[in-house]
Protein backbone atom coordinates (compact mmCIF):
# COMPACT_ATOMS: atom_id res chain seq x y z
CA UNK A 1 0.00 0.00 0.00
CA UNK A 2 0.98 3.75 0.42
CA UNK A 3 2.84 3.41 3.48
CA UNK A 4 5.59 0.47 2.03
CA UNK A 5 6.03 2.77 -0.73
CA UNK A 6 7.07 5.29 1.30
CA UNK A 7 9.61 3.90 2.99
CA UNK A 8 10.87 2.59 -0.33
CA UNK A 9 10.54 6.04 -1.39
CA UNK A 10 13.09 7.00 1.54
CA UNK A 11 15.55 4.22 0.74
CA UNK A 12 15.76 5.21 -3.06
CA UNK A 13 16.15 8.73 -1.97
CA UNK A 14 19.24 7.76 0.39
CA UNK A 15 20.70 5.35 -1.64
CA UNK A 16 20.19 5.19 -4.73
CA UNK A 17 19.53 8.77 -6.53
CA UNK A 18 22.31 11.14 -7.73
CA UNK A 19 20.60 14.57 -8.90
CA UNK A 20 23.87 16.14 -9.38
CA UNK A 21 24.46 18.06 -12.76
CA UNK A 22 27.27 17.04 -14.27
CA UNK A 23 28.95 18.59 -17.44
CA UNK A 24 27.82 15.13 -19.44
CA UNK A 25 24.49 16.46 -18.60
CA UNK A 26 22.10 17.36 -21.43
CA UNK A 27 24.89 16.05 -24.01
CA UNK A 28 22.75 14.45 -26.24
CA UNK A 29 19.90 16.76 -25.62
CA UNK A 30 17.32 16.92 -28.72
CA UNK A 31 19.15 13.98 -30.18
CA UNK A 32 18.04 10.59 -30.88
CA UNK A 33 18.74 7.57 -29.32
CA UNK A 34 19.37 4.39 -30.89
CA UNK A 35 20.13 1.23 -28.69
CA UNK A 36 21.26 -1.75 -29.66
CA UNK A 37 20.63 -5.04 -27.68
CA UNK A 38 23.68 -7.26 -28.47
CA UNK A 39 21.94 -10.84 -28.00
CA UNK A 40 24.44 -13.17 -25.76
CA UNK A 41 27.38 -11.14 -26.05
CA UNK A 42 29.42 -11.20 -23.10
CA UNK A 43 32.85 -9.13 -22.57
CA UNK A 44 35.49 -11.94 -22.19
CA UNK A 45 35.19 -11.76 -25.94
CA UNK A 46 36.12 -8.27 -26.14
CA UNK A 47 39.78 -7.23 -27.03
CA UNK A 48 40.35 -11.14 -26.99
CA UNK A 49 41.29 -13.77 -29.29
CA UNK A 50 40.84 -17.28 -30.95
CA UNK A 51 43.13 -18.88 -32.90
CA UNK A 52 45.56 -15.25 -32.88
CA UNK A 53 42.73 -13.66 -34.48
CA UNK A 54 40.82 -10.59 -32.87
CA UNK A 55 36.86 -12.09 -32.23
CA UNK A 56 35.39 -9.00 -32.63
CA UNK A 57 37.71 -6.29 -34.28
CA UNK A 58 34.66 -3.32 -34.97
CA UNK A 59 33.60 -3.64 -31.52
CA UNK A 60 37.37 -3.33 -30.32
CA UNK A 61 38.26 -0.43 -32.37
CA UNK A 62 34.33 1.53 -31.38
CA UNK A 63 36.32 1.56 -27.56
CA UNK A 64 38.39 3.82 -29.06
CA UNK A 65 35.47 6.27 -29.68
CA UNK A 66 33.05 5.55 -27.14
CA UNK A 67 32.57 5.56 -24.06
CA UNK A 68 32.57 1.53 -22.43
CA UNK A 69 32.20 0.06 -19.92
CA UNK A 70 34.27 -2.25 -19.15
CA UNK A 71 32.76 -3.67 -15.29
CA UNK A 72 29.36 -3.21 -16.40
CA UNK A 73 26.94 -6.63 -15.40
CA UNK A 74 24.11 -8.07 -16.80
CA UNK A 75 21.36 -8.38 -14.18
CA UNK A 76 18.81 -10.45 -15.62
CA UNK A 77 17.02 -14.09 -14.05
CA UNK A 78 14.69 -16.27 -16.10
CA UNK A 79 13.19 -13.45 -18.46
CA UNK A 80 16.43 -13.49 -20.25
CA UNK A 81 16.67 -11.03 -23.49
CA UNK A 82 13.04 -9.48 -21.74
CA UNK A 83 14.57 -8.92 -18.22
CA UNK A 84 17.30 -7.03 -19.91
CA UNK A 85 14.75 -4.97 -21.05
CA UNK A 86 12.64 -4.71 -17.95
CA UNK A 87 15.30 -3.49 -16.16
CA UNK A 88 17.28 -1.23 -18.32
CA UNK A 89 14.05 0.59 -19.22
CA UNK A 90 12.36 1.12 -15.62
CA UNK A 91 16.18 0.91 -13.60
CA UNK A 92 13.95 -2.26 -11.52
CA UNK A 93 14.98 -5.29 -10.69
CA UNK A 94 14.33 -8.35 -12.98
CA UNK A 95 12.39 -10.88 -10.53
CA UNK A 96 13.67 -13.52 -8.44
CA UNK A 97 11.55 -15.87 -10.93
CA UNK A 98 9.26 -15.85 -13.78
CA UNK A 99 9.67 -13.19 -15.73
CA UNK A 100 7.96 -9.46 -15.01
CA UNK A 101 7.13 -9.03 -18.89
CA UNK A 102 4.50 -11.65 -18.64
CA UNK A 103 3.92 -11.61 -14.93
CA UNK A 104 3.11 -8.08 -14.80
CA UNK A 105 2.65 -6.55 -18.21
CA UNK A 106 -0.23 -4.80 -16.39
CA UNK A 107 1.16 -2.44 -13.90
CA UNK A 108 1.39 0.99 -13.91
CA UNK A 109 5.40 2.03 -14.88
CA UNK A 110 7.64 5.06 -15.32
CA UNK A 111 9.53 3.59 -18.19
CA UNK A 112 12.23 5.64 -20.56
CA UNK A 113 9.91 5.42 -23.33
CA UNK A 114 7.08 6.66 -21.33
CA UNK A 115 9.56 9.93 -19.76
CA UNK A 116 10.65 10.88 -23.26
CA UNK A 117 7.07 10.81 -24.74
CA UNK A 118 6.47 13.60 -22.69
CA UNK A 119 9.91 15.32 -24.51
CA UNK A 120 8.22 15.01 -27.90
CA UNK A 121 10.46 11.86 -28.54
CA UNK A 122 8.75 9.05 -30.95
CA UNK A 123 9.45 5.62 -29.71
CA UNK A 124 9.81 2.62 -31.50
CA UNK A 125 11.27 -1.45 -31.10
CA UNK A 126 12.32 -3.37 -33.88
CA UNK A 127 12.71 -7.03 -33.95
CA UNK A 128 12.33 -9.76 -36.32
CA UNK A 129 10.73 -12.47 -34.07
CA UNK A 130 6.63 -12.69 -33.63
CA UNK A 131 5.46 -9.93 -31.66
CA UNK A 132 4.09 -12.17 -28.35
CA UNK A 133 7.31 -13.01 -27.91
CA UNK A 134 7.86 -12.75 -24.63
CA UNK A 135 4.31 -10.75 -24.39
CA UNK A 136 6.29 -8.16 -25.62
CA UNK A 137 3.33 -6.61 -27.45
CA UNK A 138 1.49 -6.17 -24.20
CA UNK A 139 4.39 -4.44 -22.52
CA UNK A 140 5.22 -2.34 -25.02
CA UNK A 141 1.90 -0.86 -24.86
CA UNK A 142 2.03 -0.12 -21.84
CA UNK A 143 5.68 0.97 -21.47
CA UNK A 144 5.15 3.67 -24.24
CA UNK A 145 6.04 1.85 -27.33
CA UNK A 146 4.45 3.53 -30.36
CA UNK A 147 5.78 1.55 -33.04
CA UNK A 148 6.73 -2.20 -32.66
CA UNK A 149 8.45 -3.70 -35.70
CA UNK A 150 7.68 -7.24 -35.76
CA UNK A 151 8.76 -10.08 -37.93
CA UNK A 152 5.37 -9.03 -40.15
CA UNK A 153 7.73 -5.96 -40.94
CA UNK A 154 10.52 -7.88 -42.48
CA UNK A 155 10.70 -9.75 -45.33
CA UNK A 156 12.14 -13.24 -43.90
CA UNK A 157 13.05 -15.98 -45.88
CA UNK A 158 14.97 -19.46 -45.81
CA UNK A 159 17.76 -17.89 -47.47
CA UNK A 160 17.92 -14.46 -44.94
CA UNK A 161 17.47 -17.18 -42.11
CA UNK A 162 19.24 -18.87 -39.48
CA UNK A 163 18.90 -20.66 -36.00
CA UNK A 164 16.23 -18.57 -34.37
CA UNK A 165 15.09 -16.59 -37.61
CA UNK A 166 16.11 -13.71 -39.51
CA UNK A 167 20.06 -12.75 -40.04
CA UNK A 168 21.30 -9.84 -38.18
CA UNK A 169 22.77 -8.32 -41.14
CA UNK A 170 19.87 -8.69 -43.36
CA UNK A 171 17.76 -7.12 -40.33
CA UNK A 172 19.67 -3.76 -40.15
CA UNK A 173 19.71 -3.62 -43.62
CA UNK A 174 15.54 -3.92 -43.28
CA UNK A 175 15.11 -2.30 -40.72
CA UNK A 176 16.91 1.57 -42.13
CA UNK A 177 13.44 2.01 -43.86
CA UNK A 178 11.41 1.83 -40.55
CA UNK A 179 14.28 4.18 -38.95
CA UNK A 180 14.11 7.01 -41.53
CA UNK A 181 10.53 7.12 -41.20
CA UNK A 182 10.16 7.82 -37.40
CA UNK A 183 9.71 11.37 -37.04
CA UNK A 184 12.70 12.87 -35.02
CA UNK A 185 14.10 12.91 -32.09
CA UNK A 186 13.14 9.12 -32.06
CA UNK A 187 14.12 6.85 -29.39
CA UNK A 188 14.79 3.29 -31.68
CA UNK A 189 15.30 -0.07 -29.67
CA UNK A 190 17.31 -2.98 -32.00
CA UNK A 191 17.08 -6.29 -30.28
CA UNK A 192 19.49 -8.68 -32.82
CA UNK A 193 19.15 -12.52 -32.87
CA UNK A 194 21.76 -14.55 -34.45
CA UNK A 195 24.13 -14.43 -31.61
CA UNK A 196 21.69 -16.87 -29.64
CA UNK A 197 22.05 -20.52 -28.63
CA UNK A 198 22.89 -23.12 -29.86
CA UNK A 199 24.81 -20.58 -31.98
CA UNK A 200 24.22 -21.92 -35.47
CA UNK A 201 25.38 -20.27 -38.15
CA UNK A 202 25.74 -20.88 -41.97
CA UNK A 203 29.33 -21.62 -43.57
CA UNK A 204 28.73 -18.63 -45.85
CA UNK A 205 29.17 -16.35 -43.03
CA UNK A 206 31.45 -18.11 -40.33
CA UNK A 207 34.47 -15.86 -40.84
CA UNK A 208 36.50 -17.57 -38.05
CA UNK A 209 37.73 -20.94 -37.31
CA UNK A 210 35.32 -22.68 -34.25
CA UNK A 211 37.13 -23.56 -30.82
CA UNK A 212 37.71 -26.84 -30.31
CA UNK A 213 36.76 -28.14 -27.29
CA UNK A 214 34.58 -30.61 -26.02
CA UNK A 215 31.41 -27.97 -26.27
CA UNK A 216 29.68 -27.49 -29.78
CA UNK A 217 28.25 -24.43 -27.92
CA UNK A 218 31.16 -22.53 -27.18
CA UNK A 219 33.01 -23.95 -30.60
CA UNK A 220 30.30 -22.07 -32.47
CA UNK A 221 29.64 -18.95 -30.50
CA UNK A 222 32.92 -17.51 -31.10
CA UNK A 223 31.38 -17.65 -34.61
CA UNK A 224 28.29 -16.40 -34.04
CA UNK A 225 29.72 -13.37 -31.83
CA UNK A 226 32.53 -12.60 -35.18
CA UNK A 227 28.86 -12.55 -37.30
CA UNK A 228 27.62 -10.07 -34.92
CA UNK A 229 30.47 -8.03 -34.74
CA UNK A 230 30.08 -7.68 -39.13
CA UNK A 231 26.38 -7.16 -38.42
CA UNK A 232 27.34 -3.87 -35.81
CA UNK A 233 29.75 -2.92 -38.00
CA UNK A 234 27.79 -2.88 -41.44
CA UNK A 235 24.48 -1.18 -38.87
CA UNK A 236 27.05 1.59 -38.36
CA UNK A 237 27.58 1.92 -42.21
CA UNK A 238 23.62 2.57 -42.93
CA UNK A 239 24.05 4.91 -40.39
CA UNK A 240 26.63 6.88 -41.71
CA UNK A 241 25.25 6.81 -45.26
CA UNK A 242 21.90 8.08 -43.50
CA UNK A 243 23.16 10.96 -42.21
CA UNK A 244 21.33 9.67 -39.07
CA UNK A 245 24.94 8.78 -37.30
CA UNK A 246 25.80 12.52 -36.57
CA UNK A 247 22.37 13.10 -34.66
CA UNK A 248 22.55 10.49 -32.61
CA UNK A 249 23.72 8.52 -29.70
CA UNK A 250 24.00 5.25 -29.98
CA UNK A 251 24.04 2.73 -27.09
CA UNK A 252 24.76 -1.09 -27.17
CA UNK A 253 24.38 -3.37 -24.53
CA UNK A 254 24.43 -7.31 -24.15
CA UNK A 255 21.50 -8.58 -22.55
CA UNK A 256 22.69 -11.27 -20.47
CA UNK A 257 25.15 -14.34 -20.89
CA UNK A 258 25.73 -17.00 -23.55
CA UNK A 259 27.38 -19.55 -22.00
CA UNK A 260 26.45 -21.18 -19.09
CA UNK A 261 27.90 -22.74 -16.09
CA UNK A 262 27.18 -26.24 -18.14
CA UNK A 263 30.23 -25.22 -20.32
CA UNK A 264 32.40 -24.77 -17.40
CA UNK A 265 34.90 -27.35 -18.65
CA UNK A 266 35.73 -25.46 -22.34
CA UNK A 267 35.64 -22.25 -21.14
CA UNK A 268 37.84 -23.10 -18.53
CA UNK A 269 40.12 -24.48 -21.45
CA UNK A 270 39.39 -20.97 -23.00
CA UNK A 271 40.37 -18.91 -20.45
CA UNK A 272 43.35 -21.32 -19.24
CA UNK A 273 42.15 -21.59 -15.90
CA UNK A 274 42.13 -25.03 -14.30
CA UNK A 275 38.46 -24.06 -13.16
CA UNK A 276 35.71 -21.80 -13.26
CA UNK A 277 35.15 -20.77 -9.30
CA UNK A 278 32.09 -18.76 -8.53
CA UNK A 279 34.52 -15.59 -8.85
CA UNK A 280 35.03 -16.68 -11.96
CA UNK A 281 31.05 -17.24 -12.78
CA UNK A 282 30.55 -13.58 -11.46
CA UNK A 283 33.27 -11.73 -13.54
CA UNK A 284 31.51 -13.79 -16.56
CA UNK A 285 28.44 -11.95 -16.16
CA UNK A 286 30.08 -8.92 -17.75
CA UNK A 287 28.43 -7.85 -20.71
CA UNK A 288 29.66 -4.39 -23.26
CA UNK A 289 28.29 -1.26 -22.35
CA UNK A 290 29.04 1.12 -25.27
CA UNK A 291 27.85 4.89 -25.58
CA UNK A 292 28.65 6.68 -28.79
CA UNK A 293 28.31 10.03 -28.61
CA UNK A 294 28.96 12.01 -31.75
CA UNK A 295 31.98 14.62 -31.24
CA UNK A 296 33.05 13.02 -27.88
CA UNK A 297 36.43 10.69 -27.73
CA UNK A 298 34.81 8.90 -25.22
CA UNK A 299 36.94 6.94 -22.33
CA UNK A 300 37.22 2.92 -21.00
CA UNK A 301 35.54 3.22 -17.40
CA UNK A 302 35.96 1.12 -15.08
CA UNK A 303 34.01 1.80 -12.03
CA UNK A 304 31.43 -1.24 -11.55
CA UNK A 305 27.89 -0.65 -13.29
CA UNK A 306 24.82 -2.28 -13.89
CA UNK A 307 21.67 -2.64 -16.22
CA UNK A 308 19.41 -0.90 -13.47
CA UNK A 309 22.30 2.08 -14.31
CA UNK A 310 21.02 2.77 -17.73
CA UNK A 311 18.05 4.51 -17.34
CA UNK A 312 19.16 7.35 -15.04
CA UNK A 313 22.42 7.82 -17.34
CA UNK A 314 20.07 7.57 -20.48
CA UNK A 315 17.84 10.61 -19.06
CA UNK A 316 20.98 12.49 -17.67
CA UNK A 317 22.75 12.49 -21.37
CA UNK A 318 19.13 13.65 -22.75
CA UNK A 319 18.96 16.72 -20.02
CA UNK A 320 15.69 15.14 -19.10
CA UNK A 321 14.54 16.38 -15.38
CA UNK A 322 14.21 12.67 -13.57
CA UNK A 323 14.05 14.31 -9.52
CA UNK A 324 10.76 12.72 -9.14
CA UNK A 325 12.21 8.82 -10.38
CA UNK A 326 12.12 5.98 -8.74
CA UNK A 327 15.51 4.09 -9.95
CA UNK A 328 17.33 1.51 -8.39
CA UNK A 329 20.83 2.50 -10.50
CA UNK A 330 22.33 6.01 -10.42
CA UNK A 331 23.56 7.98 -13.11
CA UNK A 332 27.47 6.36 -14.58
CA UNK A 333 28.67 9.77 -15.32
CA UNK A 334 27.57 10.91 -11.81
CA UNK A 335 29.58 11.51 -8.73
CA UNK A 336 27.65 9.45 -6.10
CA UNK A 337 27.57 6.19 -7.37
CA UNK A 338 25.90 3.45 -5.92
CA UNK A 339 28.28 1.45 -3.73
CA UNK A 340 27.00 -1.90 -5.58
CA UNK A 341 25.84 -3.85 -8.47
CA UNK A 342 23.26 -6.76 -7.78
CA UNK A 343 23.03 -9.96 -9.17
CA UNK A 344 19.78 -11.13 -8.93
CA UNK A 345 21.18 -14.70 -7.30
CA UNK A 346 21.92 -12.38 -4.79
CA UNK A 347 26.06 -12.20 -5.56
CA UNK A 348 27.39 -8.70 -5.38
CA UNK A 349 29.91 -6.68 -6.45
CA UNK A 350 31.58 -3.57 -5.01
CA UNK A 351 34.54 -1.89 -6.44
CA UNK A 352 36.98 -3.71 -3.28
CA UNK A 353 34.84 -7.17 -2.81
CA UNK A 354 32.98 -10.08 -4.84
CA UNK A 355 30.70 -11.80 -3.12
CA UNK A 356 28.51 -14.68 -3.88
CA UNK A 357 27.65 -18.10 -3.41
CA UNK A 358 28.54 -17.03 1.20
CA UNK A 359 31.88 -16.11 -0.42
CA UNK A 360 33.72 -12.81 0.13
CA UNK A 361 36.55 -12.10 -2.72
CA UNK A 362 38.84 -9.72 -3.16
CA UNK A 363 37.66 -8.07 -6.49
CA UNK A 364 40.77 -7.20 -7.71
CA UNK A 365 42.22 -10.77 -7.15
CA UNK A 366 39.72 -12.78 -6.82
CA UNK A 367 41.42 -13.93 -3.43
CA UNK A 368 38.93 -15.68 -0.97
CA UNK A 369 38.65 -13.20 2.47
CA UNK A 370 35.94 -15.03 4.52
CA UNK A 371 33.41 -17.83 3.63
CA UNK A 372 29.71 -18.34 5.01
CA UNK A 373 29.28 -14.95 5.07
CA UNK A 374 25.74 -15.11 5.93
CA UNK A 375 25.75 -17.73 8.90
CA UNK A 376 28.29 -14.87 10.75
CA UNK A 377 31.33 -17.51 10.88
CA UNK A 378 33.56 -14.53 10.83
CA UNK A 379 36.93 -14.90 9.55
CA UNK A 380 38.47 -12.65 12.56
CA UNK A 381 39.35 -10.15 10.34
CA UNK A 382 36.33 -7.38 11.16
CA UNK A 383 36.92 -5.07 8.62
CA UNK A 384 36.47 -8.02 5.96
CA UNK A 385 33.41 -9.62 7.62
CA UNK A 386 31.75 -6.14 8.04
CA UNK A 387 32.11 -5.15 4.21
CA UNK A 388 30.68 -8.68 2.69
CA UNK A 389 27.93 -9.00 5.32
CA UNK A 390 26.34 -5.72 5.59
CA UNK A 391 26.24 -5.15 2.26
CA UNK A 392 25.00 -8.23 1.85
CA UNK A 393 21.81 -7.21 3.77
CA UNK A 394 21.75 -4.05 2.09
CA UNK A 395 21.35 -6.23 -1.30
CA UNK A 396 18.04 -8.23 -0.37
CA UNK A 397 16.63 -5.58 1.09
CA UNK A 398 16.27 -3.12 -2.17
CA UNK A 399 15.85 -5.94 -3.99
CA UNK A 400 12.84 -7.08 -2.04
CA UNK A 401 12.24 -3.06 -2.12
CA UNK A 402 11.88 -3.51 -6.17
CA UNK A 403 9.95 -7.05 -5.99
CA UNK A 404 7.55 -4.99 -3.68
CA UNK A 405 6.94 -2.29 -5.89
CA UNK A 406 6.38 -5.39 -9.16
CA UNK A 407 3.90 -7.39 -7.02
CA UNK A 408 1.90 -4.62 -5.33
CA UNK A 409 1.92 -2.30 -8.64
CA UNK A 410 3.16 0.50 -6.12
CA UNK A 411 3.36 2.93 -8.61
CA UNK A 412 -0.28 3.39 -8.57
CA UNK A 413 0.44 5.14 -5.51
CA UNK A 414 2.91 7.44 -6.83
CA UNK A 415 2.70 10.21 -8.31
CA UNK A 416 5.81 11.29 -10.98
CA UNK A 417 5.01 14.59 -10.84
CA UNK A 418 8.02 16.57 -12.75
CA UNK A 419 9.13 20.08 -12.12
CA UNK A 420 8.23 22.12 -15.13
CA UNK A 421 9.59 25.23 -15.66
C1 LIG B 1 13.61 -13.52 -28.72
C2 LIG B 1 14.93 -12.98 -28.37
C3 LIG B 1 15.71 -13.96 -27.54
O1 LIG B 1 12.73 -12.62 -29.32
O2 LIG B 1 14.85 -11.74 -27.80
O3 LIG B 1 15.21 -14.10 -26.28
P1 LIG B 1 16.02 -14.85 -25.11
O4 LIG B 1 15.85 -16.34 -25.33
O5 LIG B 1 17.47 -14.47 -25.20
O6 LIG B 1 15.39 -14.38 -23.85
MN1 LIG C 1 18.66 -12.75 -25.14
Amino acid sequence: DGNELSEILTYVEENTTDQEVTDMFGVAEGKNLIFVTLESLQSFVINNTLHGEEITPFLNELIGESYYFENFYHQTEQGKTADSEFIMENSLYALPSGAAYFTHAQNQYHSTPQILKDENYTTAVLHANNKSFWNRDTMYENLGIDHFYDIKSYEVTDENSVGWGMKDKEFFEQSMKYLQSLPEPYYARFITLTNHHPFDLDDEDATLDPFDSNSRTLNQYFQTVRYMDEAIEEFFDHLKSTGIYEDSIIVMMGDHYGISDFHNRAMGMYLEKEEITPYDHVQLQRVPLYIHIPGHEGEIISDIAGQVDIKPTLLHLLGVDDSHDVSFGTNLFGPNRKEFVALRDGSFITEGYLYSKDTCYDRESGEVLASNVSSNLLSGDEEQDDVCSSMHEQVEQEMSYSDKIIYGDLFRFHEFSRNED
